[in-house]
């Protein structure tokens, strides 16, 4: 039907912009990730929730469409309590929606839930035009905005996985095909041996992103062997996250307004008070984050789980009920990743974007909340000082009597610690500091031994 016969390899990495599959455009899947032109997407969509909800929904998939290279130009929303079963939308809206496709030519219909393989491909013979779901393009962006050799296969291997849960597509695919060596005789047996390809480098991304997180896991030992305080930031995407981490550690983190801009996690450490604090930047999140991506990026998000303390950034500038749902699906994600037990604190950013009022309002609202502008630096101090002290609060107080003659502890506390103070005592010297646990450790230790 029109459709490139890419091979399977490429064919199984389609998600939204499967190019390779546009007969104007035969040599695209050449180069998966080129940026081409901006596309015109209709948007289709079947809710049963409040307005305001439906707005947030729409809008975002609008975003998502947007940071994958799609306009909307034309929405179909419908309202009833499931989408139907086969076409996703009822006949009718179906009905009309064909007609406006006939003679509008979007390049893509795009549907803000997810789709069965069936319904897609139901919704492909009816429309004659590419059809793709709110996964589809969520694993698209990722491939786009993957940079490191971990991320790459990452949403490779999620990328496979979605393929591999929609193996009758592709069935037919290859049956509409038609003919031609290698494709005849029954599909079957072809959908098979695409079943154990897929399958097979499945194996060989697991095996890698395994070889991979060997280094992650002994950096990750290193990491919890350290003293020094680890903070996390975790958020819906787009929150602001790289930017706070810009402006709090000096990084130069791509910042954006789209959305997973990040994907890979980068550490950065800022110094206050002879305190040392590190700083991690994540991925952001997203409601309804497709369950591939949650899989397989559990071992990136190992500096959230690992933190002592998670930065949850919040956009202020948003609605009330936008902003809870919100918060309640980066919640639901930190649990899944094994987060649920590490100490919060709430980061209201965007502030410069309300009005007084308004934040005089949201200070109330949410009273454990820090209030912070990227933008403007406000609340940035207050910040630093939250971070400060949390990290004072995990160093031990350690107070020693040290004989005259064992300088070398004395200079250890010196070394090792902070808010040092001392007096002569009968026996000795009193020190007083505070100390990152483990050094406290061992200078009680290196006091107990002889010299
Ligand atoms: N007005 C305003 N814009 C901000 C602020 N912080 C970030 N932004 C903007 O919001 C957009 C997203 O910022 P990022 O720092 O990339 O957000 P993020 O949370 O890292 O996003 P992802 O990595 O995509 O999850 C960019 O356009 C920023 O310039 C802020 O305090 N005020
Ligand atoms: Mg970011």
């Amino acid at each position: 039907m029109g459709r490139d016969p890419a091979p399977i390899g490429i064919e199984t990495q389609r998600t939204y912009r499967g190019r390779a599959w546009r007969e104007e455009d035969p040599e695209a899947h050449r180069g998966l990730h080129e940026v081409h032109k901006e596309e015109r997407a209709a948007l289709i969509a079947s809710l049963n929730c409040s307005p305001v909800e439906e707005t947030d929904r729409l809008t975002e998939m609008g975003e998502l469409l947007r940071t994958a290279g799609a306009t909307v130009v034309h929405r179909v929303v419908q309202h009833r309590d499931r989408p139907d079963p086969r076409l996703y939308l009822g006949k009718g809206r179906l009905e009309e929606l064909a007609e406006w496709v006939k003679e509008n030519k979007p390049d893509v219909v795009a549907c803000e839930g997810d789709l069965a393989a069936g319904q897609q491909r139901h919704l492909e013979d009816k429309l004659k035009v590419r059809v793709v779901d709110r996964t589809g393009v969520i694993l698209d962006i990722f491939a786009l905005h993957a940079k490191s050799a971990e991320g790459k296969l990452q949403v490779e291997l999620a990328q496979m996985e979605y393929s591999y849960s929609r193996q009758e597509g592709l069935w037919q695919h290859l049956e509409r095909l038609g003919g031609g060596v290698g494709t005849r005789g029954p599909g079957e047996s072809q959908l098979e041996s695409d079943r154990r390809m897929i399958r097979e480098r499945m194996g060989v991304l697991r095996k890698r992103l395994r070889e991979v997180s060997k280094n992650r896991d002994t950096m990750r030992e290193e990491r919890l062997a350290s003293p020094t305080t680890r903070i996390a930031l975790a958020g819906y995407t787009n929150a602001g996250k790289s930017s706070l981490m810009n402006a709090l550690t000096g990084a130069e983190v791509n910042v954006n307004n789209a959305l997973f801009e990040t994907l890979d996690a980068t550490t950065r450490s800022f110094s206050q008070d002879g305190m040392k604090v590190l700083v991690s930047d994540t991925v952001g999140f997203i409601r309804h984050l497709p369950h591939q991506l949650v899989e397989s990026f559990k071992s990136t998000l190992d500096e959230v789980r690992d933190a002592h303390l998670i930065l949850h950034v919040a956009d202020a500038s948003e609605d009330d009920e936008g902003r809870e749902a919100r918060a309640a699906a980066v919640e639901e994600v930190l649990d899944e990743i094994g987060a649920g037990e590490v100490p919060r604190l709430s980061v209201m950013n965007k502030c410069d974007l309300l009005d007084v009022e308004d934040l005089a309002a949201l200070r109330r609202q949410y009273p454990g909340s820090v209030f912070t502008s990227a933008i403007t630096g406000a609340g940035l101090d207050d910040l630093r000082e939250r971070l400060l002290h949390t990290a004072r609060a995990r160093w031990d107080r350690v107070e020693l009597e040290v004989p005259y003659a064992r300088g070398d502890v004395i200079s250890a506390v010196y070394a090792h610690g902070r808010d040092v103070t001392q007096d002569a005592g009968p026996e000795g010297t009193i020190i007083r500091a505070l100390m990152p646990p483990a050094d406290a450790a061992r200078v009680r230790a290196l006091l107990g031994a002889p010299r």
